[in-house]
């Protein structure tokens, strides 16, 4: 019956790698890894689960858009208590399938009723996953131009002009804070100036949140972008990801929301994402939500897990000052290195060639994504020298 179906390519990113040398590198996925290069479980998810066991909860079905006083603490932590949407009741929200299920519902929802436009623009280059997620979704796929190969930088003139150029009320995806794959984020001056294209042309902002911790601090810096477009008055859809910043990559927990005009508009969208989800999954999984929720609504176990998301990026950071100071100072590498301390969040966009990638690969264990993207929380004091040194070697040719 398959004899037609031809096989597929792996994920470039979630594809396997046999080789078990000593040495080897996985820099492929972005997963956050400790100082010892293991996962990473964190205290305040450990003792929300001790919390969830002692009060013996049921395995019933979760409501279609899931545990209400978590979608409810998932939008606080983006939006902000003060902010107009969050107090008036307008936010229309659902749990997710993590940030991938959240970005999906969102397609879904938009290809369905959004009115005005099916065209949705995305960074150049942006996660590999966003173009099927939303060519999926039935609408059509288009990019704006975001990263600038000469400047390892934004390519701000472009994008501006990107944005420009696209038709009125088009939707464009924007990456709310430590964007993947470039760790390359818009200044608050520069988001404030894409606020102002997109409200001039009215195109639709659609956030994706799958970072947020993990550029420079939750809630102001992070979820800046979010804030502001809010303030400005826009109506946005937000994806929200707790994969990375709990952790809890396996749980699936994540949230989709909408900014809506009052309660009776928000009634009536949440309304119509119930029938986009449950054709799709039904109801959300329990667990994640859970945790997720036990952390957010209660200020200790809040305080201990925000003192771990940015232990976390400390130690990203920590690394990118290392790996710099190795790859200029100790190896003398040709080129400019700048950028792998200037860029934000998990990611590093080294500037490697695919030639160069695939070498490292082959001669030194080393794994990334051909596009010369690492994660640099996979980098520890054990490997970052050997990690250096071979980059070095592999870029002196
Ligand atoms: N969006 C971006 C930009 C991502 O990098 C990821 C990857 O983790 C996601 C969304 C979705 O991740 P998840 O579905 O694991 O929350
Ligand atoms: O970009 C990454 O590495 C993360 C993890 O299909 C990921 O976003 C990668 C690929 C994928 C799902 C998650």
């Amino acid at each position: 019956t398959w004899t037609n179906v031809p096989a597929g390519p792996p994920d470039p990113i979630l594809g396997l790698q046999a080789d078990q040398d000593q040495r080897k590198i996985n820099l492929g996925v972005g997963a956050y890894r400790d100082g010892d290069g293991k996962p990473y479980v964190l205290n305040s998810v450990k003792k929300a689960e001790e919390i969830l066991r002692a009060s013996n909860p049921d395995k019933e079905y979760l409501p279609i858009t899931g545990l209400p006083e978590f979608t409810k603490n998932a939008t606080k932590l983006a939006y902000g208590v003060d902010s107009a949407p969050f107090k008036a009741n307008a936010i229309a929200s659902t749990q997710s399938i993590s940030g991938t299920g959240a970005l999906r519902i969102g397609g879904a929802f938009l290809g369905r009723f959004y009115p005005h436009s099916k065209v949705i623009y995305l960074p150049v280059p942006s996660w590999g996953n966003h173009t099927p997620i939303f060519r999926d979704s039935g609408l059509e796929v288009r990019g704006y131009r975001y990263f600038d190969k000469k400047t390892v930088g934004l390519d701000f003139e472009g994008l501006k002009e990107d944005l420009q150029k696209a038709p009125e009320r088009s939707i464009v995806l924007l990456h709310a804070c430590a964007h993947n794959p470039t760790g390359v984020d818009p200044t608050r001056a520069q988001w404030k100036e894409i606020s102002d294209i997109v409200k001039e042309k009215k195109l639709f902002p659609f956030f994706d949140m799958a970072y947020q911790g993990f550029a420079s601090g939750l809630t102001d810096r992070d979820a800046f972008a979010v804030r502001l477009f809010v303030s400005e008055g826009h109506q946005i859809a937000l994806a929200q990801s707790f994969a990375k910043n709990m952790g809890l990559y396996g749980e699936r927990a994540g949230a989709f929301s909408l900014t809506s005009a009052d309660t009776e508009e928000k009634s009536r969208v949440e309304s119509q994402l119930k029938i986009v989800i449950r054709p799709m999954y039904s109801n959300p999984p329990l667990h994640g939500a859970r945790i997720a929720n036990t952390i957010l609504s209660r200020p200790e176990l809040y305080a201990e897990w925000e003192a771990e998301v940015k232990g976390m990026a400390d130690r990203i950071i920590s690394m990118r000052e290392r790996l710099y100071n190795e790859l200029t100072k100790t190896h003398k590498t040709p080129g400019e290195w700048g950028h792998i301390k200037s860029q934000i969040g998990m990611f590093s966009f080294t500037g490697l060639t695919a030639p160069q990638t695939k070498s490292l690969a082959e001669r030194a264990h080393i794994y990334m994504t051909a596009d010369g993207r690492i994660s640099m929380a996979g980098l520890n004091g054990n490997n970052i020298d050997y990690f250096a040194e071979s980059v070095s070697r592999s870029v002196k040719g």
